[in-house]
């Protein structure tokens, strides 16, 4: 009876999150990532692979395991939401502009998805504290900030598999996806993992650009684009610069050359607000940015994170590709 009361609360959990404009939704048990995993993570700070992200090595004992991040913690509710393909009809090329242009990745092209998802969490934790009339249960929302294994605790609630490109990459949605976390103390019915699907393919690391995909399963953020123009602090090394393209800030190429992202359906619309607009950036205009024309140009993105500093740094190294070019 216990049993059946359980599995129909998180069948309504489920119901819920796609009515909320979830994607994906999926639970595992707030148990350690696998052994393989941990060790995956731990090799990966230990190669140095992290580069600058300090933070990455902090916190080790509650990002491999989500009841170190919340005392009681039973559960983990994954949930994802599509940010790609972008649709044609949203497509802009700038190939008519006789400026040279930056571009500004898929996922950045949107309002800042944290707070978005954020609040939809909420609406979900909301909704499971009114379904049980019990205002006592723990809930901890986490949306990339947070020191937890995203990909890892999403694989094994059955959202998608790990690709080559490390990223969490469903068979219907391909990998453009966000991902976010709700680690509650409910004991809920746990999902069945997904099967890794990359046999015989290995697009994703003959697409990156600067080789920091290897076939051996290594990911080195020091060569990553996304890292380079978005995490990176200081002056970029003149020989990966010169591989930054005209990417000025993140990088879709491991995503995009995936099969099942070329595959997947347009992203949908959803509350979070899309700008074109700011797909392809005038370099040279950048350059003469004041930060007020910053901040109000990405008042509302993931962007703003960056500061016009670092991200003049970009749009020098974008315009120097673009002259060699
Ligand atoms: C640090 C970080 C980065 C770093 C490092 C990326 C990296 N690959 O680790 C940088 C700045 C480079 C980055 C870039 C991007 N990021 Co980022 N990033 C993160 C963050 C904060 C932590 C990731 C992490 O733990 N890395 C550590 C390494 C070791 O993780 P990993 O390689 O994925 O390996 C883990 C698992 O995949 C698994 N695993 C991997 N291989 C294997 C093999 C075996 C055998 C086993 C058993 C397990 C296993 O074990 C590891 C431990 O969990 C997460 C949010 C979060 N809190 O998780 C977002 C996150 C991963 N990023 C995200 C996004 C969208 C991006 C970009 C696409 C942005 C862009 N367009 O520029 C790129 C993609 C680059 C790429 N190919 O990974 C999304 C990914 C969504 C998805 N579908 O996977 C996340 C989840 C944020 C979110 N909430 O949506 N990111
Ligand atoms: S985001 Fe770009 S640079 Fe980084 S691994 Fe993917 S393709 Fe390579
Ligand atoms: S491109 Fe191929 S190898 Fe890379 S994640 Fe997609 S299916 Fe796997």
């Amino acid at each position: 009876m216990l049993e059946l009361a359980t599995m129909s609360l998180s069948d309504s959990i489920k119901t819920r999150a796609l009515e909320l404009g979830f994607d994906l939704v999926g639970i595992t048990k707030a148990e350690p990532i696998g052994a393989d995993a941990a060790a995956h993570l731990q090799r990966w700070l230990d190669a140095g692979h992290a580069a600058g992200m300090e933070y990455m090595h902090r916190n080790l004992a509650k990002r491999v395991n989500p009841a170190a991040l919340m005392e009681g913690a039973r559960s983990v509710i994954c949930t994802a939401i599509a940010y790609g393909p972008i649709p044609d009809d949203k497509q802009t090329t700038g190939q008519t502009s006789s400026e040279s242009l930056g571009r500004i990745a898929d996922f950045a092209l949107y309002d800042d998805y944290h707070v978005f998802m954020k609040n939809k969490l909420r609406a979900i934790a909301d909704y499971i504290g009114e379904l049980l009339d019990d205002r006592h249960r723990k809930f901890r929302i986490c949306v990339d900030s947070a020191p937890l294994a995203e990909r890892s605790l999403a694989r094994r609630a059955g959202l998608g598999f790990i690709g080559k490109n490390h990223m969490l990459t469903n068979t219907r949605l391909g990998s453009q996806i966000f991902l976010a976390q709700i680690v509650t103390d409910l004991t809920l019915e746990a999902d069945t993992p997904a099967e890794t699907a990359c046999e015989g393919c290995d697009k994703c690391i003959r697409a990156c650009p600067t080789g920091a995909l290897s076939s051996d399963g290594d990911f080195d953020s020091a060569k990553c684009i996304s890292y380079l123009t978005i995490e990176h602090k200081g002056a970029i090394d003149v020989n990966l610069a010169g591989r930054i393209g005209n990417r000025l800030f993140g990088c879709d190429e491991c995503s995009l050359a995936c099969p099942y992202t070329q595959n997947a359906p347009a992203a949908k619309d959803t509350e979070l607000r899309f700008h074109p607009e700011r797909r392809w950036m005038k370099l040279a205009e950048i350059l003469e940015w004041r930060p007020e024309q910053f901040e109000t140009c990405f008042a509302d993105s993931t962007v703003k994170r960056l500061g016009l500093e670092r991200f003049k740094r970009n749009a020098k190294i974008c315009l120097q590709n673009c002259r060699y070019t």
